[in-house]
């Protein structure tokens, strides 16, 4: 495609690449002349759930620390796990896929696997590398390629917002830029493929708002062109509906280190490499452009939530009167004093882990920022970035948080425990372990300022991957409380976690709930819906507040009501009351064909399961229920002719089901629980389900990987591979509980 700045050739070549650490031995040239390490070099460490690759340098290195099964199977190599006895049976199913699953249990106690999709992480963790100089290991360089490669789009050659979605600026401005901060030549065919379909969409100057701050800060564009981030909004009061500690505890967490490296407009200074990307991602010459005049460009792709007009106008304003004329000095200071007090206050409660990846970065920049390449803050936060990295057949990836850890682990528990195995002497040391590693994760202490740094109540919370991180996520300290409930009440294991520490998980739940009677992900509800209006990230839907949502609800109502019957008189009115309010709200979600929108999972079928399992809570069964039917009903019409079900991503985005041409394992089973839950009483469309989930496992009781499963913020999709064991097995093991545990096959 011609273009107003041609291409650079030759020149590329000497461009300044990102610094490498050779730590590259072992690696092998492929046929298509990319690099590959040693796969059998590299070993995931974890260390009470801190997991980090290591790619091992000698032999006695690699003697002193062979690689286990679960290294092996999470890098797609030979795993040897014998053929089982063909399951005839769901609970012999069940057993097959156990077996396998158990040997991929880490030594704390946890499972662990990749936790990609999104295709906007590494790009900020790449750039944030490169103009802070940090010099990467080869190895990490050389997998990164591949990875990208292998998640190019297949005829157009770009990037998506996560990896099945359609190409976007975003997704091919940014990974493009990587690959070639990492070293790739401009003129490689797939850049030259990538840079055409980037052209086509217009260029970077199209990208969402995100795309243009790394842009801004890689020196690539100029900073007018960013949408202004004031930090002086943190310094609103608290009473201000707009306030920042209302909004989405992601979008408070990023705009606190965004909104600084904006103050502050840091750039890396202009080299070659980045003087040549301005004329690849750009498609007009860059000195004729005015950058101001192109903060809302964007792309119909990259358009998912497009700006409103209050927002536009209020743009307006900052950009053209406030940030030139009126934005007084003294305010400047103290803004960015308290955004970088805040910035502060993250990394210790973290100890440097960060509510996410995206934060996890920009935080690493705003510490380079303010203190520079020898500053405390930003050393340890270099040495706590590694703990996004995964590293897979495909290559390197970042993941969507430093890990699944809690989350999978509570889940693994329950399913175990629906086939009815907990005091199964196979399975009890897995469990204890599984026990013990919840113990070391829960949260015992609140953090440092809470109130003035606006954290959620956390003490005896649990998070999403570890104790460290330490957020409160509702539905993860409901699951981790209901798992130690199973564990240590029902089936009398060792008291690991104390009868005051269950307490204190109910205490944080009972904090969860909102006026609507539905539950939220990290906090209840602060801010309107109003504020959706201020939504300028463009690529997202519903995300600037907490909403209420099915699944987490769920999870809190039916953890509750399980310490209850254990401990029937702690806060007993209080857990009442919040039961009833909570299954108030649950009905009121259900949409008029019976169904329930879900927002972390694809997409109704996931909810289905949940919102079934809270109306189970307040007696509501097919039998007595018409909205329990009406939800089977909606199920029903959606079987395919295989007995399975699934649905696409498109499901999330669009908000009306998608039907996917291929029936899903995953998705089959959350339909299978979900019916059981109902009370469903016809065995037949269930039967078919179970049998096709039998028939789809491995002769070594693996299930492959199909479709995506999960989803966040509406448009992004986020892999769960451990679904695939979890979910089955607690199908499985209900169906049998149901109907007999008759041979099917
Ligand atoms: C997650 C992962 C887990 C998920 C569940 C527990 C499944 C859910 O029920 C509640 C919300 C939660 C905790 C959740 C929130 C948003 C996360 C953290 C993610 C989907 C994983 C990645 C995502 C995060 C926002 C990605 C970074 C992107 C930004 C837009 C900041």
């Amino acid at each position: 495609m011609p273009h107003v700045n041609g291409t650079p050739k030759g020149a590329t070549k000497r461009g300044a690449y990102m610094k490498l650490q050779d730590d590259a031995v072992g690696v092998v040239k492929g046929k298509d002349g990319d690099e590959k390490t040693d796969y059998t070099r590299w070993r995931l460490k974890d260390d009470r759930g801190c997991q980090t690759w290591h790619y091992l340098q000698t032999d006695e290195e690699i003697k002193a620390w062979p690689q286990s099964t679960a290294d092996k199977y999470l890098l797609n190599l030979d795993t040897e796990q014998p053929d089982l006895t063909p399951a005839k049976t769901p609970l012999e199913a069940a057993h097959n896929g156990l077996t396998f699953f158990e040997k991929l249990q880490l030594p704390p106690g946890n499972w662990a696997c990749e936790y990609g999709g999104p295709m906007f992480l590494l790009p900020g963790l790449v750039i944030t590398w490169y103009v802070t100089d940090t010099p990467i290991p080869a190895s990490h360089a050389i997998e990164m390629k591949n990875y990208l490669f292998a998640r190019a789009h297949p005829e157009d050659g770009g990037w998506g917002l996560h990896i099945e979605g359609e190409s976007t600026v975003f997704g091919t401005a940014m990974n493009y830029t990587v690959l070639r901060l990492l070293g790739v030549d401009a003129e490689d065919p797939r850049m030259q493929k990538a840079r055409d379909t980037l052209w086509k969409m217009g260029g970077a100057l199209n990208g969402p708002h995100w795309a243009k701050f790394w842009f801004s800060v890689l020196g690539v564009m100029e900073w007018d062109v960013v949408n202004p981030c004031p930090p002086e909004l943190w310094l609103l009061p608290d009473w201000v509906p707009i306030a920042p500690w209302r909004w989405w505890i992601h979008m408070r967490q990023v705009f606190a280190p965004m909104s600084y490296v904006y103050s502050k407009k840091w750039s890396y200074p202009l080299n070659d490499l980045t003087r040549q990307l301005r004329s690849e991602l750009l498609v007009e010459p860059f000195e004729t452009i005015n950058f101001g005049a192109r903060r809302n460009t964007i792309a119909p792709t990259d358009n998912y939530h497009a700006k409103s007009w209050v927002l536009k106008l209020l743009f307006w304003f900052l950009a053209t009167i406030w940030f030139p004329y009126l934005r007084p000095t003294w305010m400047v200071k103290r803004a960015e004093e308290h955004v970088w007090w805040l910035i502060e206050a993250e990394d210790e409660n973290t100890d440097f882990a960060n509510l996410g990846p995206v934060n996890s970065t920009m935080n690493t920049l705003a510490s380079y920022v303010k203190g520079g390449p020898a500053f405390h803050a930003f050393r340890e936060h270099l040495k706590t970035l590694p703990e996004f990295l995964w590293i897979k057949d495909e290559g390197m990836l970042m993941n969507g948080t430093n890990g699944v850890q809690s989350w999978d682990t509570t889940f693994l528990i329950q399913a175990v425990d629906s086939c009815g195995w907990s005091t199964n002497e196979k399975w009890k040391p897995m469990l204890t372990k599984a026990l013990e590693f919840l113990e070391d994760q829960q949260i015992l202490e609140e953090t440092r300022d809470q109130q003035a740094c606006y954290r959620q109540q956390r003490k005896g919370a649990w998070g999403f991957s570890t104790r460290k991180q330490g957020y409160t996520v509702s539905d993860c300290t409901s699951e981790g409380l209901k798992s130690t409930l199973i564990l240590q009440k029902d089936h009398a294991y060792p008291i690991l976690i104390s009868e005051r520490r269950m307490k204190d998980a109910v205490d944080v739940l009972l904090t969860m709930q909102n006026a609507s009677g539905g539950c939220a992900s990290y906090e209840p509800t602060r801010g309107s819906e109003l504020l959706e209006h201020l939504n300028a990230a463009e690529v997202f839907g519903r995300i600037m507040i907490e909403y209420d949502y099915p699944e987490c609800t769920t999870a809190v109502v039916t953890a509750l009501e399980m310490f209850q019957k254990h401990f029937p008189t702690y806060r007993a009115q209080e857990i009442s009351a919040f039961r009833d309010r909570a299954v108030a709200y649950i009905r009121n979600a259900q949409r008029a064909d019976g169904s329930w929108y879900g927002s972390w999972g694809i997409c109704f079928t996931y909810a289905g399961m949940f919102a079934l399992e809270s109306l189970k809570c307040s007696g509501e069964q097919y039998n007595n229920s018409e909205r329990v039917r009406r939800a089977c009903q909606f199920f029903l019409d959606k079987q395919m002719e295989d007995g399975g079900w699934g649905e696409t991503y498109k499901s999330c985005e669009q908000g009306v089901w998608c039907q996917h041409p291929r029936s899903q394992v995953v998705q089959t089973a959350w339909v299978v629980i979900a019916m059981l839950e109902g009370g469903f009483p016809d065995k037949e469309p269930l039967e078919k389900a179970v049998k096709l989930i039998m028939r789809r496992q491995q002769s070594n009781g693996e299930w492959l990987q199909e479709a995506i499963e999960g989803v966040f913020n509406k448009s992004c999709m986020i892999s769960y591979p451990n679904y695939k064991f979890i979910f089955p097995i607690k199908a499985l093991g209900m169906y049998a509980e149901r109907f007999g545990d008759e041979a099917l096959l």
